[in-house]
């Protein structure tokens, strides 16, 4: 792999652990809908597009539910959500990632984001994140949900580069496929057992340089 020219961060799970945030705002809807939303079934939303976990939520629940309904429902948990991840500070960034960012960069890598979230800005932001990304392509760029390679093919092309000189870094099942589909190198961030289609898995970027990839 030594054309590799192009690192692609997913967001949520990779750079900073939202999952928890995310997880509070759907639990306090299904409350209000008195379904039962587990922790396990949170696993299921990673890397899925918002209308897609509600979608995943009311068939855990069993409801059948009109569009209008569901885009206000969508709006609600939205808006607790960032309610929640409007308190993120930089101390909120998980372990390792901003040295790893800044061995990539110093080691002429680009960087792109290719997250599902329409909330990306705000968060990097909150984060203090936005300046180490040449490129920024999250949910409201693109149409097509993970696994499908949209955003990280969207990501390469901002990037100036082509698939195969592109290294994905994922959390979710459907974003590794999603890199996988792309053509992409990925590297799952997590566990082995879940990301099992992951070229090689990291359990996160604690202590992790450029270099020690051996790329
Ligand atoms: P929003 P990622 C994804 O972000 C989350 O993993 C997923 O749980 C969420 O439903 C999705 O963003 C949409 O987020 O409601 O903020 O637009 O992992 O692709 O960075
Ligand atoms: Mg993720």
């Amino acid at each position: 792999m030594h054309n590799i020219k192009g690192f692609i961060f997913d967001l949520d799970g990779v750079l900073v652990d939202t999952a928890k945030y995310h997880y509070l705002a759907w639990r306090r809807l299904a409350e209000e809908l008195n379904i039962d939303f587990s922790l396990r079934d949170n696993e299921r939303l990673k890397g899925v597009s918002r209308m897609q976990s509600l979608e995943i939520i009311l068939e855990i629940g069993n409801i059948t539910l009109n569009d209008a309904t569901k885009i206000e429902l969508a709006q609600k948990k939205n808006n607790w959500y960032v309610e929640y991840i409007s308190k993120l500070t930089p101390e909120d960034i998980l372990p390792g990632v901003i040295g790893f960012l800044e061995s990539v960069r110093d080691n002429g890598i680009k960087v792109a984001l290719g997250s599902a979230s329409k909330n990306s800005m705000l968060i990097l932001d909150k984060l203090n994140l936005t300046n180490y990304f040449d490129a920024i392509i999250d949910g409201t760029k693109v149409s097509k949900a993970k696994p499908n390679p949209e955003v990280f093919l969207k990501g390469a092309e901002a990037l100036n580069l082509l698939p195969n000189q592109c290294i994905v870094f994922e959390d979710a099942e459907a974003g590794v496929e999603a890199a996988i589909n792309a053509g992409m190198y990925c590297i799952g961030i997590g566990s082995k057992d879940v990301l099992k289609k992951a070229h090689l898995v990291l359990s996160g970027f604690y202590n992790m340089t450029f270099d020690k990839l051996e790329l």
